[in-house]
C-alpha cells in the first residue's frame, strides 16, 4: 500500500493569517492522519539546515528570513503515498500557476509566501522528519476510519 510519512509546515504567512486549521483540515479531510504536532519558532540554523538544497541559490537568504519571521507549525502526516499526495495538494511552488483546489492555489498568491512546505521525496521526508522530531513524538495510533481511507 505504500504508506509513507511525510514533513509538512504551516508557514508564517499562513500562520499570521489564521490558516492553521484550513490548512490542517484540507489534510485531514483527504484522511491522511496526523502522528506528530507542534508549534515553533524556527531557529536560523534550523530554517538553514532544512533548506540546505538551496544554499547557493539567490532567494536563500530571504527564504530563511521569512521562514523564521514567525511561529510555524510543523507536523508529520502519514497515509498511503502520502509524500506525493500531499505535494499534489499543495500545488506549484509558486502560487501562480497552482490549480484552483490546490492548497497554494486556493490559498496564496506569491512565490515567498506560499502556505505551506511539504516534503519532495522519500529521501526528504526521511530528513526533514528527524530534523524536527525526536522518534518519540511521533506516534503510532488506530483510528476507526483508518480501514474506510488506507484499506
Ligand atoms: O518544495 P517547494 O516549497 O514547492 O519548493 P522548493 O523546495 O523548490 O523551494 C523551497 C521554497 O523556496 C519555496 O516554497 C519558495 C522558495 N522559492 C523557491 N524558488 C524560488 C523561491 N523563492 C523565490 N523568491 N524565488 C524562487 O525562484
Amino acid at each position: 500500500m505504500g504508506l509513507e510519512r511525510t514533513l509538512i509546515i504551516v508557514k508564517p504567512d499562513a500562520v499570521q493569517r489564521g490558516l492553521i486549521g484550513e490548512v490542517l483540515a484540507r489534510l485531514e479531510r483527504r484522511g491522511l492522519k496526523l502522528v506528530a504536532l507542534k508549534m515553533m519558532w524556527m531557529s536560523e540554523s534550523l530554517a538553514e539546515a532544512h533548506y540546505a538544497e538551496h544554499r547557493e541559490k539567490e532567494f536563500f537568504s530571504d527564504l530563511v528570513r521569512f521562514i523564521t519571521s514567525g511561529p510555524v507549525v510543523v507536523g508529520v502526516v502519514e497515509g498511503p503515498n502520502a509524500i506525493e499526495v500531499t505535494r499534489t495538494m499543495m500545488g506549484e511552488t509558486n502560487p501562480a500557476t497552482s490549480p484552483p483546489g490546490s492548497i497554494r492555489g486556493d490559498l496564496a498568491l506569491t512565490i515567498s509566501q506560499n502556505v505551506i512546505h511539504g516534503s519532495s521525496s522519500p529521501e526528504a521526508a526521511q530528513r526533514e522528519v528527524a530534523l524536527f522530531f525526536r522518534p518519540e513524538e511521533i506516534l503510532s495510533y488506530e483510528r476507526a476510519i483508518d480501514r474506510w481511507v488506507a484499506g
